[in-house]
This record gives C-alpha cells, sequence and structure tokens, in this order.
C-alpha cells in the first residue's frame, strides 16, 4: 500500500519541502511540494533523486572490519566491544588526545547529530576535534566571535527586500547557496532587478547565476580582500557612514581608517584588475540603494584570506546602515536565542602541537590533520573517527593524509557508503540516510535563523533502515559507552540514552516509547516553543514563524560583553597589518601565472554524488580543466585534449575544457571527483575524475593563521600538455 508523506531536503541549506511516496520500505516518488511555505513547489535534482541514493545496491548495510583478504561482516556487538577495548587501551597509555574525530558536512544538515558529536568528543576529552569548518567557512564564525560575540552570531543579506546585493564568490544557481535559507534563489535574486534594484556578482568566473540575473564583474582570484578593504576606503573617504548608528552600538571605528588608509582602489586595481572607476560605481550604488547588502562565500572563505575579507565586508555594512535593517544585512534569529546560549558557553582556544595551530569553537584544522597523525609525539593521534565525510577527497593534501590514515592504529568510519576514506578504515559502521531520521530545519535555519522568510517544520522518518543500519545518534552513543567516554562526559546522560534503549526493546512498555531521535526533538520543540510533535504534524507543509523586523539586533541582542558590535578586533588588525602586503606582493609576483578556482557543479554535491548512474553518464563521467581560450592559445592547448596541472602540492590529469567564462588568467576545476579506487562505489569507481584536493597544500603555513582555513581556491598552478 503507498503512502503520501511530506518531508523536507537535507541534503543542502535550501531544505526544500518534498512530496514523497512510500511503498513499505521503498520511495516510490519524490515531488516537490507545492504547497510547502517557503519553498512553494522548487526542489532540485538531488532532492528528487535521492531514492537512488538511499536504496543503491552499494550501500552500507553492515559493520565490517578489515581483513588480510579484505573486509568481512561483523555483527555490532563485536564491532562495538573491539573499538570500545582499543580506544580505551590507546587512552590509557597514551591519554585522551590520542584519539581524534572527523566530523563531516552531510550529516550536520540533521539537528541532534552536532550535539551528539560534541557530547561523544566530550567524553572522550580529545581535543583532536576536527570538522568542515577549516574547509568551508570558519573565517564566517571567527569574524562573528570577534564582531558580534558568538560564532553563530550569523548575518544573511535580506533577499526578498535588497535593492542592491552583492554575490562575492558564490554561485546561487548551483549551490544554492550558504548562510542563508534560500530556495528558489534564482527567482527571489531575479525578483530584485524585478522591482528595480541590481544584483552584482564578483568572481572570476562568468557563473551560472550571473547568466541567469544581473551583472557580472571579474575579479582575480584570491585578491578579494583588496577590493573589500579599498571599498571600505572609499566609504571611510566619502565619509558615507551613519554615525549616530556607530556612535550608538560600534566600538574601535576609530581604528578602521588607519586599517584600510593604504588600501586605496587604485592600489586594488593592480591586483584585482576592477577598475578603480567602476568600483566607485559600485559604492556609489551600493550607498545609494534603499536596502543593500554585501553577501561573500565559499570562493572568498576558501582564499588565503578569507578572515580580513569577511571582516571587511561586515564592516561596511555595519557602518553605512546596512545592518539590522530590512532589506540589508539582518542578524539570524532562531527559535531561540542560540547566539546567546553560545555565548555563554567557554570556547577557550587550544593548540595543535603543529606549528602552534589555534583551535576554533574547539576544532582543529583539517590542515594539520595528516601532521597530527604522522609527526612523533606521545599524543599523535592514534585513532580517528570519520562520521559522514570524505576528507581523502575534500581536504587539502590527498597524497599526504592517505599516508596518514594508513598510519593509524584504529580508524572507524561511519558512514553510508563505502567511500574514498572508508577505504582505510578498520571497522566501517552503517549509517542511516536522512530519508529514515525525524528532523527540525537544519542547525543554521532552526537555530541560527539564517533566513529571509522564517519558518519551521518536523518531519517524521519516511522509511525504515535497512538490515543492520543503525541510526548515528544510536552509534555515537553505543560508543560513548563502549570507549568508556559517557557523552557529554555524563554518567547520568549515558545512562538516560542506555536505559532508553533498553526500555524500548521490552514487549510491552517497548510500543508506548518514543526512539530516542523523536523524544529528543520533541523536548527541543517544546522547549523552544515550537509546540508538540502532536501539533507539528498538523503542519505537513512547514509553518510560518513570526517574520523578521527592523532594529531587532543593535542594543537588544547583541552578546558582546559591553553590548556593541567590535569594529576593530585587535587580532584582525595585526593580521591586516602583517599579512596584507606580503600577499599583495606576491599576487604582483604571480601575476603571470595561472590560478586555480573551485567550482561546484549541478550534478556534484562535494564527493558524494557520483555513484547514480543518472548523474555520471555521458561528458559527465569526468570533472575538467575549465580555461579561457587566450590562455589555451598563449600554451597552445586544445578544447578536450588532456592536460597536466600541477602546483606545489602535487599534479593531476584531466580533459581541457576551454571557454570564455574564465576570466584569462585563471582556470576552474571541479572538486568531488577522484573516486578510482573506491571499488565498493560501483559506478563513482569508473568514473576518471580527478581529486582537485591533490593540488591543494597542508601543514600549519599554508593554512589561514587565525581561522585555520585551507586554501583551496587561488592556488597557482602550471598547465601543460599531458
Ligand atoms: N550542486 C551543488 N550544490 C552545493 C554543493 C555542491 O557540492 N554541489 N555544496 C554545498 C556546500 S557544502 C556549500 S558550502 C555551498 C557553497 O555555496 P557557494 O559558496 O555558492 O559555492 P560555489 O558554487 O562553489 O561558489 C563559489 C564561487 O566562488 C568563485 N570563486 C572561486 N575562487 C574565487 C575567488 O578567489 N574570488 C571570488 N570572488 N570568487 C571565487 C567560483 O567561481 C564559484 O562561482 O554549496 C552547497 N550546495
Ligand atoms: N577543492 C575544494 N574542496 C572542497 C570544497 C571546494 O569547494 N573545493 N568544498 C568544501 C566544503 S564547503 C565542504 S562542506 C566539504 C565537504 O567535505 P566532507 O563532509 O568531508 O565530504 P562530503 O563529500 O560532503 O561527505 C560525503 C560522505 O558523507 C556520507 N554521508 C552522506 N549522508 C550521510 C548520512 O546521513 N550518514 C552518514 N553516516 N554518512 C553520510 C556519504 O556517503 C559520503 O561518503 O568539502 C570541502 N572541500
Ligand atoms: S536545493 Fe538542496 S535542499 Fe533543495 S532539493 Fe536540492 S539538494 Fe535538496
Ligand atoms: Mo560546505
Amino acid at each position: 500500500m503507498t503512502v503520501q508523506k511530506t518531508t523536507f531536503c537535507r541534503i543542502c541549506e535550501a531544505q526544500c519541502g518534498l512530496v514523497v511516496t512510500v511503498d513499505g520500505d521503498r520511495v516510490t516518488e519524490v515531488t516537490p511540494d507545492t504547497d510547502h511555505v517557503v519553498s512553494k513547489g522548487y526542489a532540485c535534482i538531488k532532492g528528487l533523486t535521492f531514492e537512488n541514493f538511499r536504496a543503491s545496491p552499494d550501500r552500507l548495510q553492515y559493520p565490517l572490519k578489515k581483513t588480510a583478504s579484505g573486509y568481512e561482516r561483523i555483527s555490532w556487538e563485536q564491532a562495538l566491544s573491539e573499538i570500545g577495548s582499543k580506544v580505551r587501551s590507546l587512552r590509557q597509555q597514551h591519554g585522551d588526545d590520542s584519539v581524534g574525530l572527523y566530523f563531516g558536512n552531510p550529516i550536520s544538515f540533521t539537528t541532534l547529530v552536532p550535539m551528539f558529536v560534541n557530547g561523544l568528543v566530550t567524553g572522550l576529552n580529545t581535543k583532536k576535534f576536527f570538522n568542515t569548518g577549516s574547509i568551508d567557512c570558519n573565517n564566517k564564525f571567527l569574524v562573528s566571535e570577534k564582531m558580534y560575540g558568538a560564532g553563530m552570531a550569523l548575518t544573511f543579506p535580506d533577499v526578498d527586500r535588497n535593492q542592491f546585493l552583492m554575490i562575492i564568490g558564490g554561485n546561487p544557481a548551483v549551490s544554492k547557496m550558504s548562510f542563508i535559507h534560500l530556495p528558489h534563489p534564482v527567482d527571489r535574486l531575479k525578483a530584485i532587478t524585478e522591482r528595480g534594484g541590481r544584483v552584482v556578482f564578483v568572481n572570476p568566473r562568468l557563473t551560472e547565476s550571473a547568466k541567469a540575473v544581473g551583472e557580472q564583474v571579474f575579479i582575480r582570484p584570491d585578491t578579494d580582500v583588496f577590493f573589500l578593504f579599498a571599498f571600505l576606503h572609499e566609504v571611510l573617504q566619502r565619509d558615507a557612514v551613519k554615525h549616530d548608528i556607530v556612535k550608538a552600538h560600534m566600538t574601535g571605528f576609530e581604528k578602521l581608517a588607519d586599517a584600510v588608509r593604504d588600501w586605496t582602489p587604485e592600489k586594488a586595481e593592480a591586483v584585482t584588475g576592477i577598475s578603480a572607476q567602476q568600483l566607485r560605481e559600485l559604492v556609489t550604488a551600493y550607498l545609494a540603494a534603499d536596502g543593500a547588502a554585501l553577501y561573500l562565500s565559499t570562493g572568498v572563505n576558501m582564499g588565503r584570506n578569507g578572515t580580513l575579507a569577511f571582516w571587511a565586508l561586515e564592516v561596511i555594512n555595519a557602518i553605512t546602515g546596512n545592518l539590522d535593517r530590512l532589506g540589508s544585512s539582518l542578524m539570524g534569529l532562531g527559535i531561540l536565542d542560540y547566539a546567546e546560549l553560545m555565548s555563554r558557553q567557554e570556547f577557550p582556544t587550544f593548540h595543535s602541537r603543529i606549528g602552534n595551530t589555534p583551535s576554533l569553537l574547539s576544532s582543529l584544522p583539517m590542515g594539520v590533520l595528516a601532521d597530527e597523525i604522522l609527526q612523533p609525539g606521545d599524543d599523535k593521534i592514534r585513532a580517528l573517527f570519520v562520521l559522514s565525510g570524505n576528507p581523502v577527497i575534500t581536504s587539502p593534501n590527498t597524497q599526504k593524509l592517505e599516508q596518514a590514515l594508513d598510519a593509524l592504529e584504529l580508524m572507524v568510519s561511519i558512514e553510508t557508503f563505502p567511500n574514498e576514506t572508508a577505504r582505510h578504515a578498520h571497522y566501517i559502521l552503517p549509517g542511516s540516510h536522512w530519508a529514515e531520521r525525524p528532523d527540525i530545519p537544519f542547525m543554521f535555519v532552526s537555530f541560527a535563523g539564517l533566513s529571509p522568510t522564517p519558518w519551521f517544520q518536523y518531519t517524521d522518518r519516511l522509511v525504515t533502515m535497512p538490515n543492520e543500519c543503525r541510526d548515528e545518534l544510536w552509534t555515537l552513543a553505543q560508543l560513548g559507552k563502549a570507549c568508556d567516554a559517557p557523552l557529554f562526559g555524563s554518567r547520568l546522560f549515558q545512562l538516560f540514552v542506555n536505559t532508553g534503549g533498553w526500555l524500548r526493546s521490552l514487549p510491552l512498555l517497548g510500543r508506548f516509547l518514543k526512539p530516542m531521535g523523536e523524544t529528543l526533538l520533541g523536548i527541543t520543540c517544546l522547549m523552544s516553543k515550537q509546540g508538540s510533535l502532536r501539533a507539528l504534524r498538523k503542519h505537513p507543509h512547514g509553518k510560518l514563524r513570526e517574520p523578521l523586523q527592523d532594529n531587532n539586533y543593535l542594543g537588544k541582542r547583541i552578546v558582546t560583553d559591553d553590548k556593541k558590535v567590535h569594529l576593530a578586533p585587535p587580532e584582525f588588525l595585526l593580521l591586516a597589518r602583517e599579512r596584507l602586503p606580503a600577499i599583495y606582493q606576491d599576487i604582483l609576483d604571480t601575476r603571470e601565472q595561472l590560478r586555480l578556482i573551485t567550482k561546484r557543479e549541478r550534478f556534484s554535491h562535494n564527493s558524494w554524488t557520483h555513484n547514480d548512474p543518472a548523474y555520471v553518464k555521458g561528458k559527465r563521467h569526468t570533472n575538467y580543466l575549465y580555461m579561457h581560450p587566450d590562455d589555451a592559445n598563449r600554451l597552445s592547448l586544445n578544447d578536450g585534449e588532456t592536460v597536466q596541472v600541477a602546483s606545489a602540492a602535487g599534479a593531476v590529469v584531466v580533459p581541457l575544457a576551454i571557454t570564455t567564462d574564465m576570466m584569462p588568467g585563471s582556470v576552474a576545476l571541479p572538486h568531488g571527483w577522484g573516486h578510482q579506487q573506491a571499488t565498493g562505489l560501483s559506478v563513482a569507481s569508473q568514473t576518471t575524475g580527478v581529486n582537485a584536493n591533490i593540488l591543494a597544500s597542508d601543514g600549519p603555513d599554508a593554512i589561514e593563521p587565525l581561522s585555520g582555513m585551507a586554501q583551496l581556491t587561488g592556488i597557482t598552478v602550471r598547465v601543460q600538455r599531458a
């Protein structure tokens, strides 16, 4: 018998509403939910075809153990007991920091899991915690922490009311954006131009987004910080500052002029390729608009100066009156004041033994993970858990990371597929799929509130997990028990989760008890005044929360000690003074070299969509190096031929695609490819694409010193016929 259920997709931040037809344990149809309160019938190919992934014959369904003759199926009891005993003995012999954990991207879209990961890390009492922050967006968390008092005090553009929106290093048409909940991004951006406003894309590549809406401004890779510093310089030069707002709500204004004094539009022009005149025209338009916002995304985060670039951007929005005003940039407010909650929690900074690299929000950068494992020392990482991620493909310096993973005494992957990283694991534990979990919207939406249209929804699980797959909440709790690492360091909490599971297994009582996920989500929804799960089920298409308001942040919700926005954190002033002149000079010196940038593709989602035959058919069986015809002529290269791309870290061989979409001097290579070794991925392993992160460097000198961001874009490369 088939049943129709509504839910929302949990692949990306758009969290589109879906209508899913279920027949027993199978999903037979997925359509966009036309009645969804926000996405209103929008969904992309990845959401609509999720069942291909969930029900793939390659999906992991049993715990596996690596043996001399390959992986062997074992029981959960054996897996947990062997992992537990190894971890306990390593901790005893070498201390708590000998055990590390990497928390990947896909399952961070399930609201409760990040909390349980935090719980296990606390239980293990280890400082060796890694996540995708340092290969995605740590610069934003750091700027928020320093300017607004909490890493999760995050701003977003009020897209549905903006009259001027500049998107630097983002491609909404493909990615659906980051740090904002925006289903149907292209239509919503088109609406800006339709109401007489402007949308400007600043990017080294003419993207799908800029082709669909707005204007393109080409910028040389990794120079955004100079563009933004010059933008700020110009704003100050014109004294286009809302001094009353600055005086009432901000500190450090005087120091800004000093920090950007040297960075004139003319000086920026020499590296960015954007003329001083064009920059000034953009400043004029930004200042004249009735509601404007500057926004930047991963194309800038992943360069060498994401922190300083984002700092300048936030400062510009703040001092020109484009913060905390409808139509400009707004400070998110979720179902509870998450920034306030966070500000009460301590995130003391500690340092990696590798290059004394600082932690951010209690995690260490991926750029030091390989060295943390490889370099001798008693507190080196000897055991590593990897949860829902694929660092072999998504993190810098693949070659070294693979070597490091093989040097571990214990590696455990909690995965849905035998991916390139899990290939190195001693144990692989089968996880669940998002359609098999109950949920509320992603943390950025439900807690940080990064949505121009605030909404809320509860979804039940749609289908049950196959065979011995287990919900990650359960697995993390079991690991806590097995490793003698009670979740959150609390034996009481650990007892609560264990007893819950045991009581549910009782024949009579068990029927009346809800699983852990539903119980904890129920408590979260009640505590955040969203109502009971029963009440929320009456809104199968989600419900709108109170609309956004003007003047709802400054002087009201800000969580810095003095309740003011800190415009000039001393760390940033110092970084600007010490780092920028050298980088400026480096960019001038390497002007003749090609710079490699990142590129997301419609049919790729980081590393995990190439195992669907429909996604990789025909010309999509590989990634390509994209290059402007002028560069191709200069190098005597032809479209379609195979080229070698080499950087300081490594080299790859890939077919060339010549296109005028690229800015001369920059080339693009999509990431997420390079599956040939993952033999358990029967489709992906046949694709021929290459891993872009072989070209990215790791180590303490290769990462941005304050936020730990790896440099994954703007890498200097040489290209020649292979
Ligand atoms: N289809 C698809 N959608 C996705 C994902 C995916 O892999 N595939 N991933 C999801 C994830 S995890 C995230 S974080 C979001 C990210 O969402 P976005 O940040 O929008 O990511 P991209 O589409 O990669 O856009 C980055 C843009 O930066 C440009 N760029 C590269 N280097 C530079 C530079 O130095 N300066 C400037 N100004 N621009 C530069 C690139 O040309 C590219 O257009 O997307 C999410 N959505
Ligand atoms: N060169 C370059 N590198 C990049 C980027 C770039 O633009 N350029 N983007 C960066 C960004 S923004 C990000 S977020 C990272 C992503 O980096 P990661 O999080 O390390 O990688 P993903 O490819 O997102 O993780 C995919 C794995 O998660 C598993 N998975 C999916 N759903 C679940 C689940 O529900 N449970 C479990 N247990 N496993 C699951 C899949 O099976 C797959 O094997 O990559 C970064 N790396
Ligand atoms: S845009 Fe993102 S959330 Fe929406 S259907 Fe596609 S992958 Fe899912
Ligand atoms: Mo990401």
